[in-house]
């Protein structure tokens, strides 16, 4: 079921082997905003609440990769896992929508 947690482990980790095997450079370019929203989703899921301090001022995006995990709160693991599975869905489907058909094997 939706509802049973080794499914959503399951369902959360195919995502993750999705995202983690994409080629770096393809003809789809997330948007930092896309590519934060997934990273924040991901450290809840993985390591639960942010509780390591705010990178230096100087690392940039050290700051907004914390800032996007610190924003989620004590969102419980679970629910990242599946935000982060329709998080994937929707971006998949936007690639769908957007892209011409034959750059989608490109
Ligand atoms: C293209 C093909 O053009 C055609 C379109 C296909 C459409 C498919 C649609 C599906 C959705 C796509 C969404 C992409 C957005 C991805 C954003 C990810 C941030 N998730 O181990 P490290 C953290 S494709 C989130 O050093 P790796 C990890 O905790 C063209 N975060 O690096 C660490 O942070 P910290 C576009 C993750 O293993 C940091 O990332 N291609 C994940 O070398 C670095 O980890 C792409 O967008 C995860 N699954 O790289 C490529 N895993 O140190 C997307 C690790 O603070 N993939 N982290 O703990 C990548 O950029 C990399 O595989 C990576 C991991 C960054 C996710």
């Amino acid at each position: 079921a939706m509802s049973d947690p080794e499914d959503c482990q399951r369902r959360f980790q195919a995502a993750v082997d999705v995202i983690q095997s994409l080629p770096k450079n393809g003809s789809y370019r997330p948007s930092y905003e896309v590519m934060l929203r997934f990273y924040g989703l991901y450290k809840q899921a993985v390591c639960g609440p942010c509780t390591v301090s705010r990178p230096a001022f100087w690392d940039l995006v050290g700051r907004y990769k914390w800032d996007a995990w610190k924003q989620l709160g004590d969102m419980n693991q679970e629910t990242a896992m599946g935000a982060y599975v329709e998080e994937m869905k929707k971006v998949a489907q936007e690639v769908i929508d957007i892209m011409p058909i034959d750059e989608k094997t490109a």
